[in-house]
């Protein structure tokens, strides 16, 4: 019989479903969605969010958006029953390259729940047409690509909105392009991404190399350009104002047309600050109210009661802060407004670590945000502790009513209905589906912890996904890994700080034990994904150990029956999906305090993966959940790092002359077998780096890490067990949906009303 939808996809495309190609479904399907998704729009109500961020990693929308829209399962049967697969048409569809890490998903994961809660609130971004690089391994190296994501059809909405913007010497106009973003079962909100006509792909030579200067056509082409130089230090800041003058703009318009005064724009408007990249846009709002008639006074007052500021980070190298004279270049009608700033903060506080611009003619981004905010708050319990207990103890003091944390989370609508299907399956079928709208309600899966049939499924339903992740590899890297083996993963940006060099040791520690003849119990694929920011060489580096681990130890016959090392290419949102539904061990294991909150520890935790970490960021509070029996911790406390930090004790070479293991497994980075595979230059640096510096204190925790490690993989020679701690964690996991963050960010900072 044909549906509905059917009849309709049939009539965008000219020909019958069971005729079509994949590319012809997607697209129709796309047009079916985009009309659906319209429909749901709703009138705005008085007050709005605004939420800016340089990245929204919306992840692949077609069958995130059906999901939402409620027509998933229907169209998938259709699809089937006219010998069509949905998962081959999903793999038409590019993924969106708007993002880099945590803090872009972490958007997208917010507009998915605005959206479900139905609040009255749109992300506002860029449109970068080559996004974040893609990333591809030659000779054990990450070579870096143009990400191309834009097709004819997409899912972005060319609008009429034009705003000017204007650059010292140069005016540009920004054009605003839409993305629905679909709630589930609920309304429509929407990503504003602003972009320029000008820019040129064409400019782009050698990987991701341009012409830095020639702003009318490189504006929007990447995200986070290469900013080791000063040209690509003044490409961030066109950018940034880029967004923030469009964003400015367009707020100011929203307003006046529902009635504002623009004295009274924050009943009609609240703008979230996704850390320190849309900063700019308080001194703007500024310029732009003063331009419309409000004194100085006013308008700072106005813009204070409207702007709220996240923290996301407290590594001092992530913290933004431009020298005037970049500004001066760049944004010169800003700097006189920053200078009131600074002024006024100046005769408010003697302080000068609090000032705005520092007497190195330094612009602190982060402290605009957080004078010229109403709110300031961290990502997790432990990150805003160490903000307001240290890092930003200064502003704390000032400002005490300002700061608050909000917990970060992840919708479960991409996270566990999207990507474990058959997790959700056992769901629905135990605990019923009110998890889908009240997520805890997951609590309820814990009276089925001795229930022998449900644990049995949980460990079929893992071993399937190990089964798809393994087919999945094999077709695309050619890597062939065995699901009967412990599937151990450490997916995240590659970051010192994150340690996926701790990880490495330890791989190398456990193939000089095999060599030795002590073999694990269970056999472990030890699985990588990461892109390193392109001018840190370090992290290159570290990706490069990894690749030729990977290399030495697959094709190592003694070896790979009991260790295999897969870096996976490219790691982004679609593969995340294939990853994390499969993992046993999830890997989170930063140096403790520098972690601000990590959202895939959720994630995995959510997918029944059981956490290896070190109390770091939202670590701490999956611990509490969870209690002992269902975590692995390790590790220095972050009270201890930042101690050693103060003291500024920690001796990386003591660790290497005092531990043989430490020792053996750094003197293996250069070994002749890893020399003759990889580049000297790049193993020895690293080596030097750590045994010389080893500023995130690998060493310090190795010894932890081993025997963590090692008890996580004997336990899980207990199946039973294992798969009751399984439990425990997905069950535990209802605290870390992003509804519960948003409904939180609405009371305490937001306050909008439901429409
Ligand atoms: C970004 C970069 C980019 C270039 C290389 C150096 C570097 C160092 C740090 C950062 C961090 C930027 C902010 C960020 O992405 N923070 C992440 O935000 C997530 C969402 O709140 C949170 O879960 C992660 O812990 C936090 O690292």
């Amino acid at each position: 019989m044909r549906t509905g939808i059917q009849e309709e996809l049939e009539l965008y495309m000219s020909k019958s479903v069971a005729q079509a190609s994949n590319r012809e479904i997607y697209e129709a399907l796309l047009l079916f969605v985009q009309k659906l998704a319209a429909g749901k729009e709703r009138a705005a109500g008085k007050k709005k969010l605004y939420y800016i961020s340089a990245e929204f990693l919306i992840g692949k929308l077609l069958s995130n958006n059906m999901i939402n829209l409620g027509i998933y399962d229907e169209v998938k049967e259709m699809l089937f029953q006219n010998g069509k697969d949905i998962c081959q048409i999903e793999e038409v569809e590019p993924e969106p390259s708007l993002g880099n890490g945590g803090l872009g998903r972490l958007a997208a994961c917010f507009l998915d729940s605005i959206a479900t809660l139905g609040l009255p609130g749109d992300g506002i971004g860029l449109n970068y047409h080559l996004g974040l690089f893609k990333q591809e391994f030659k000779d054990h190296l990450q070579k870096e690509l143009p990400n191309p994501w834009i097709e004819k059809q997409s899912w972005l909405t060319k609008t009429d909105v034009v705003y000017p913007v204007s650059f010292r010497g140069l005016k540009v106009n920004a054009r605003m392009y839409d993305i629905a973003v679909t709630g589930y079962h609920d309304q429509t909100n929407k990503l504003h991404l602003f972009d320029i006509d000008s820019v040129d792909e064409g400019i782009v030579e050698d990987g991701i190399h341009f012409d830095k200067e020639d702003i009318a056509k490189n504006l929007t082409l990447f995200l986070y350009p290469d900013d080791s130089d000063e040209k690509g230090r003044l490409l961030r800041i066109y950018q940034q104002y880029f967004m923030v003058s469009s964003a400015a703009q367009m707020i100011l318009d929203e307003c006046v047309q529902k009635g504002s005064t623009l004295y009274d724009l924050p009943d009609y408007a609240v703008i979230q600050i996704n850390d320190t990249h849309p900063t700019m846009v308080i001194p703007e709002l500024i310029r732009l109210l003063v331009e419309r008639g409000l004194d100085i006074d006013e308008a700072i007052d106005v813009v204070s009661r409207t702007c709220a500021y996240t923290n996301h980070t407290i590594l001092a190298e992530a913290l933004e802060k431009w020298p005037i004279g970049y500004l001066k270049k760049v944004v010169p009608q800003l700097v006189p407004i920053i200078e009131i700033l600074d002024d006024k903060v100046r005769r408010r506080f003697s302080d000068e670590s609090t000032a705005i611009i520092d007497r190195n003619d330094t612009v602190h981004m982060a402290h605009i945000d957080i004078h010229y905010g109403f709110s300031v708050n961290g990502v997790a319990a432990l990150h805003t502790d160490i903000l307001k207990q240290s890092e930003l103890n200064h502003f704390y003091k000032i400002y005490p009513d300002k700061f608050n944390n909000k917990t970060n989370g992840i919708t479960f609508r991409r996270w566990l209905l999207h990507c474990n299907p058959r997790l959700t399956a056992l769901l629905d079928e135990t605990i019923k589906d009110e998890y889908k709208e009240d997520a805890s309600k997951l609590v309820k899966l814990l009276e089925y912890k001795d229930d022998e049939t449900v644990l049995k499924r949980l460990l079929e339903i893992k071993k399937e996904n190990k089964k798809d992740l393994a087919a999945y590899l094999k077709e695309t890297q050619a890597i062939e890994i065995d699901a009967d083996t412990i599937f151990d993963i450490q997916v995240k940006r590659l970051h010192e700080y994150k340690r996926q060099q701790l990880n490495a040791l330890y791989i190398i520690d456990k193939y000089l034990e095999i060599k030795e003849g002590i073999l694990p119990k269970t056999p472990i694929t030890a699985i990588f994904g990461a892109k390193a920011a392109p001018a840190y060489v370090i992290a290159k580096d570290i990706i490069h150990l990894i690749l030729c681990l990977q290399e030495i130890i697959n094709n190592d016959p003694e070896v790979s029956p009991y260790l295999k090392v897969v870096m996976v290419e490219n790691y982004n949102v679609t593969k995340a999906e294939k990853l994390i539904p499969a993992c046993d061990i999830s890997e989170q294991i930063s140096l403790a305090s520098k972690e601000a909150s990590g959202t895939g520890n959720m994630k995995f935790m959510l997918n029944g993966a059981v956490t290896l970490g070190t109390e770091d960021g939202a670590n701490v509070e999956i611990h509490e959940l969870v209690g002992d029996d269902n975590i692995f911790v390790f590790g220095a406390s972050s009270d201890e790092v930042i101690e050693h930090y103060k003291k500024a004790d920690y001796s990386a070479k003591d660790y290497y002359k005092k531990n043989p293991k430490i020792k053996a497994a750094v003197d293996f980075i250069t070994e002749k077998q890893m020399m003759k595979i990889g580049c000297k230059e790049s193993l020895e640096r690293l080596q030097k780096e750590l045994i010389g510096k080893d500023w995130f204190m690998t060493f310090l925790d190795f010894d932890a890490y081993k025997k963590a490690k090692d008890k996580a993989l004997a336990a899980y020679t207990d199946q039973k067990e294992w798969a009751k701690k399984m439990l425990v964690n997905i069950a535990e996991a209802g605290y870390f949906s992003s509804d519960r963050t948003i409904e939180q960010y609405n009371r305490d900072i937001w306050k909008l009303t439901r429409s």
